[in-house]
């Protein structure tokens, strides 16, 4: 199962007590406080693991909870550390801190106002990248810090504190230099299969891929690029249409969108209107996106009408970079991807940091 947005319960553990204890020895009388302190609580750690693509396991175990601190002992012994809880999500993984508990959002999807009253809280955008949810209480002082010349025999310590806890809602936004964007059935999955190693599903009825996969092309001089398929879009998906809205924020950031269309129109629609209602789905979406480094794939062009439709789209959109493609033939392949990587290239660092 593919989960890409989660809400969770984190808390840390709670500081262990400190402890009242006195020195007892053969031959040392009155042998003073010697009660340790009490251990610190486990931290709740984030931790981005390149490996790890989806947040299907915190969907089954929504409770992340960290081990307690050991209470401190006699003979000034601290008490042992609890041990911190580390769970591995995606790169390219959102957080927010949720208000309080909402039901699951991925049976009820909260809407785009209650995303905007969450506070953001990190952005694990890095491999290997740590983030610290919520930090373990500190310790409990034993009796040995209480001592003092009036007060030879203390019997003070204090509770460890507790750790920090909260609902925190996760989202999945994937990274890739560039996305593929089409209505379903565009063949944005074939297109995927040719550039990259990767295996998307492919097959002749639409929403064949339910979740975004991301496949690394290899440039010659060992430059490579990650290109993300993304759900079909359709109409309306801006507003929950079809997969549309729940996969529109994958494509909030990629470098370049790469604009796929059935170019012979093989379903009856017309690839200048479809290519013109995709801009319009991503623009509703978030204007922000509009801007982005962009070109379209003129794709199927082995199929009749083909011809006459690019050169349609190509009058109508003049400075439009479109590159014809047939998927199922490995025709125009090689200039796609000589394009993407001058694209991604261009649109550089500046934007990703936009981002
Ligand atoms: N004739 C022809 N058919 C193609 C071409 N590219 C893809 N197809 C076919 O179109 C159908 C859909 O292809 P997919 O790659 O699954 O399309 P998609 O855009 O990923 O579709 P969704 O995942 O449903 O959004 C399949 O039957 C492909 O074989 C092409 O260049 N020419
Ligand atoms: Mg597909």
């Amino acid at each position: 199962m593919f989960i890409d947005r989660v809400q969770v319960f984190a808390q840390a553990g709670k500081g262990g007590r400190g402890c009242v204890s006195f020195r007892r020895e053969k031959f040392v009388p009155k042998g003073g406080p010697d009660g340790g302190d009490g251990g610190r609580g486990g931290n709740v750690i984030l931790r981005a693991d390149r490996h790890v693509d989806n947040l299907a396991n915190l969907f089954y175990e929504p409770l992340i909870k960290a081990k307690n601190g050991a209470h401190g002992k006699g003979k000034k012994m601290s008490g042992r550390a609890g041990l911190d809880k580390t769970v591995k999500v995606p790169v390219g993984t959102v957080v927010w801190r949720a208000e309080e508990e909402r039901p699951t959002p991925n049976i009820e999807r909260p809407t785009s106002n209650s995303e905007q009253s969450a506070i953001p809280v990190t952005d694990l955008a890095r491999d290997a990248q740590e983030f610290v949810l919520c930090h373990g209480g500190a310790g409990g002082k034993g009796n040995v810090h209480f001592k003092s010349s009036r007060n030879r025999a203390p019997r003070q310590y204090t509770e460890g504190e507790d750790g920090e806890q909260g609902h925190f809602l996760l989202e999945l936004r994937t990274i890739a230099d560039a996305g593929l964007i089409g209505y379903p059935n565009a063949g944005k999955s074939t297109l995927l299969r040719e550039i990259s190693a990767a295996r998307p599903k492919v097959a002749a009825y639409p929403f064949t891929t339910l979740h975004p996969i991301v496949g690394v092309i290899e440039f010659p001089g060992y430059r490579r690029a990650t290109v993300a398929d993304i759900p079909g879009l359709i109409e309306g998906a801006h507003r929950g249409v079809g997969l549309g809205h729940e996969f529109l924020r994958h494509i909030t950031r990629c470098r370049v969108l790469v604009f796929v269309v059935d170019v012979a129109g093989s379903e009856g629609r017309n690839p200048v209107d479809d290519l013109q209602s995709l801009r319009r789905e991503i623009d509703l979406y978030d204007p922000m996106l509009s801007s982005r480094a962009w070109l379209a794939v003129a794709n199927k062009m082995d199929l009749p009408g083909a011809k006459e439709h690019l050169k349609t789209l190509q009058k109508r959109l003049p400075k439009l970079q479109i590159l014809p493609t047939s998927a199922v033939k490995g025709e125009g392949i090689d200039s796609l991807k000589q394009a993407l990587a001058t694209r991604i290239t261009d649109a550089g660092e500046n934007v990703s940091a936009a981002i």
